[in-house]
């Protein structure tokens, strides 16, 4: 396999070319998948600098934690006890808040390339109450490139020093070479999904699919979007957790051209359509603001985070296999 060292301004970025059509760009930063080229083509939302590289707010390609999604009042119970996060988004935490491990240089190091795979491990230690949240947490993060089949493997552990919550998950964007949702088609195996609520946001009830949230049959994305629960709730689009039912069929996000199949050993994922006007120059469209590309990010139920015990391993895994029709 083909690897080469590059930067993005100041960001260390290195390429690794799996000599069959797929093409990843690493980076140290946030431990996150800056570019994915297949076929020639850029498969991902990527910001043309480092600056926009840079942004907190739009998660490009991060790796997310301690905690992906919202965290109401930033408030969180372990054993017993309250802990208090850094609200980023009003009274609420997203994402982590300000100390979510997006925001960080991670050590990184090749651990194999072969005439199998690619593999690259990045580390970083967060020091305990850093985001308020208990324990001193290392975070492993190991991306494998199959040199075999169109196959790029997301191993994201994370090993506290003390009883903490831990959910995880990469915040890429696709767009499968287009430079819009227009022609995108989704496929969600879920029957329910998890209602945020109109004022903030935050995750409240599971509830059944609704139509405009039902992909369980291929869908264009676009196609209910202006449907009126999605206009009249904040999220200005799709901005919803979805709970994979157990089929364990991926999901898959499509155009006439290539196909993206997503696995993971997570109860759901969350689906964001880029919804906010962004001026962000972006390598696949020089003129669409919104709806540039759709993040699809696994993720632990909302409502069953567990407590990883001091000295365990967190541990999840997404799988995301390219095609080309
Ligand atoms: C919030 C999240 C989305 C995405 C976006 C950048 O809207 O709910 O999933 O992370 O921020």
């Amino acid at each position: 396999m083909k690897i080469k060292y590059t930067r993005l301004g100041e960001i260390p970025i290195i390429v690794a070319d799996n000599e069959l059509g797929l093409k990843v760009y690493f980076s140290c930063y946030g431990a996150s998948i800056y570019a994915i080229f297949f076929d020639g083509k850029i498969m991902t939302l990527t910001p043309k600098t480092s600056k926009g590289f840079a942004r907190s707010d739009i998660y490009f390609g991060k790796t997310i934690g301690a905690i992906a999604g919202r965290v109401k009042d930033g408030k969180v119970e372990i054993n017993g006890k309250t802990y208090q996060m850094f609200t980023n988004e009003g009274k609420n935490t997203l994402h982590g808040g300000d100390f979510c491990v997006s925001k960080f240089l991670f050590s990184g190091k090749v651990m194999n390339n072969n005439e199998t795979a690619f593999s690259i491990r990045y580390l970083f230690k967060k020091k305990k109450m850093k985001d308020g949240l208990p324990g001193n947490v290392e975070y492993i993060v190991s991306y494998y490139l199959s040199a075999k089949e169109n196959l790029l493997l997301c191993d994201m552990k994370a090993i506290p020093s003390e009883d903490t919550l831990i959910s995880m998950t990469n915040h890429s964007y696709f767009c499968l070479g287009d430079e819009n949702l227009n022609n995108l088609l989704l496929t969600i195996p879920a029957k329910r999904f998890v209602h945020p609520n109109e004022e903030d946001l935050i995750m409240t009830e599971e509830r059944d699919i609704i139509p405009c949230l039902d992909f369980n049959k291929r869908k264009p994305i676009m196609r209910d979007i202006e449907d009126p629960y999605l206009v009249n709730s904040k999220t200005l689009g799709y901005d919803h957790y979805f709970v994979l039912d157990d089929s364990k069929k991926p999901v898959i996000l499509e155009n006439q051209h290539y196909k993206l199949e997503i696995t993971s050993d997570m109860e759901g994922i969350v689906i964001y359509s880029d919804n906010y006007p962004d001026e962000c120059e972006v390598v696949n469209t020089k003129t669409c603001k919104t709806h540039r590309g759709i993040a699809l990010e696994p993720e632990d139920h909302p409502h069953k985070l567990m407590v990883t015990k001091k000295g365990d391993t967190y541990h999840r895994e997404i799988i995301y296999k390219f095609f080309k029709k």
